[in-house]
């Protein structure tokens, strides 16, 4: 029988358009009433909640950013009363201090069913053995993740990040057939497997649902590779509420977005002007039925691009691609302007090196420098010579500036020299 869930997946976009402006109106004029934040925004750009009638006026809204919630530490944009939270999450932040979000007992319902749905479309059902090895803390990861497979009716195993072998126990014991975690954590527990010898492919795992960190298609490649099973990414950040604002499905071409609580636009960076579809510029999103804390037009810093094309899937909610980066994750050495994440499509293309790297930045004498330091792969390691070093060397720097537009140096580490992350990893050291 179909769901209400499916319902909502295969919605006409005039159907889904009726929903979402009819939410919005609902989300601002509430916001407005209930949040003293919101009303002191809307007042200052001369908005009132009746000129919003429609996602046509949504323009009109001023930006919400990261620091609107952190300097309102602890309740943010809060639009309830402390008795009616029945959750808060938090994240620290690049700058240290909390972002927090909090939920009512509707919004942990329907971040349950954002979740659950997700898990669905990435072919998730209630029969799996759900292993949830993101971090249980503070952050929304592990609790999301949690929580959407309860809703969708599968077994729960919530071992957190960590203990890699009892975690290999668990899977093996207990029969996981989905792996919840950061892709870095991932391959972590791929590296273990082989280090003890274990295949795997023999176990039952079929499904890996991986998010809160950048993963290129090569480094999903090589982890379906290594695990035996199909990826799907997920996507969400804590002032939204955490994960549950996108996910691939089984044809892994885009990130579906829960349009009916999350409504999102592209924008340009610079001056904030919406961007036509297809085109890359900073996710934006206004939640469109949070009570505790709703968000209006969120500036996420995320980069990407959107498409209302129905999937091949046949789910017609908007997708958006591939988050190319952070508008604030951004290098800039020597006036050109590059992301890590495209250092990683470069690297990828290479089975000699792990996919373990740190991009280094440092200055010699006035210039800014750039090293990439790879880790080689155990095989290419053994098997090393000053030459071919040199030779993979001089191939590496060349595609790296063909692709990057600058040059920078590459350098070799034996492998397991880059420290491991069991949540997300940071790539770049910035010494200049
Ligand atoms: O990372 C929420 C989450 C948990 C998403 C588990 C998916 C799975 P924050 O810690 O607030 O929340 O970090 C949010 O992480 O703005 C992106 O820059 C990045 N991010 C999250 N998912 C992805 C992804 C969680 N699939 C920030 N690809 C976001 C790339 C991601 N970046």
């Amino acid at each position: 029988m179909p769901t209400e869930d499916d319902r909502v997946s295969r919605m006409s976009r005039d159907e889904l358009t009726e929903l979402q402006n009819e939410r919005l109106v609902r989300q601002v004029a509430y916001a407005y009433e209930r949040s003293s934040f919101y009303q002191a925004l809307l007042d200052a750009a001369g908005v009132t909640p009746a000129d919003i009638q429609s996602l046509d006026d949504l323009p009109k809204l001023p930006f919400t950013k990261k620091s609107d919630i952190q300097d309102r530490f602890p309740y943010g944009l809060c639009a309830v009363e402390p008795k009616d939270i029945a959750r808060i999450h938090s994240s620290s932040g690049s700058t240290g201090r909390p972002v927090n979000t909090c939920y009512t007992a509707n919004d942990m319902a329907a971040w349950g069913q954002c979740m659950s749905r997700e898990m669905r479309n990435a072919g998730a059902t209630p029969e799996d053995v759900c292993q949830i090895a993101f971090r249980y803390t503070l952050f929304t990861g592990a609790f999301g993740h949690h929580l959407g497979a309860e809703t969708l009716g599968a077994a729960v195993i919530p071992t957190s990040s960590g203990q890699t072998d009892r975690q290999i126990l668990m899977m093996q014991s207990f029969g996981t057939t989905v792996l919840h975690c950061t892709p870095s954590y991932a391959v972590v527990i791929a590296e273990k497997m082989e280090e003890m010898g274990i295949d795997p492919k023999a176990l039952p795992l079929r499904l890996g649902l991986h998010g809160a960190e950048p993963m290129t298609d090569g480094v999903r490649d090589e982890i379906q590779e290594r695990l035996g099973y199909r990826i799907a990414r997920d996507y969400g950040l804590t002032e939204l509420g955490g994960c549950g604002v996108s996910c691939e499905c089984e044809a892994q071409d885009g990130y579906h977005v829960n349009e009916d609580h999350f409504y999102p636009e592209v924008v340009d960076p610079n001056t904030g002007e919406p961007l036509p579809e297809g085109e890359i510029g900073e996710l934006v999103f206004t939640t469109l039925t949070k009570e505790a804390t709703p968000v209006l037009r969120y500036r996420t810093r995320d980069l990407s691009s959107l498409s209302r094309e129905t999937c091949s899937c046949g789910c017609t909610l908007s997708r958006h691609g591939l988050i190319l980066g952070r508008t604030d994750d951004m290098l800039i050495v020597g006036g050109v302007n590059f992301f890590p994440t495209q250092v990683e499509c470069v690297l990828t293309a290479y089975q000699e090196l792990a996919p373990h790297y740190v991009i280094r930045l440092s200055k010699r004498g006035s210039r800014d420098v750039v090293c990439v330091e790879c880790e080689l792969e155990p095989d290419a390691w053994a098997a090393r010579s000053g030459d071919g070093l040199a030779a993979l060397g001089e191939r590496l720097r060349k595609d790296l500036r063909d692709n990057l537009a600058f040059g920078m140096d590459c350098a070799f580490l034996e492998p397991f020299s880059v420290e491991r992350s069991e949540g997300k990893t940071k790539r770049v050291v910035d010494e200049r």
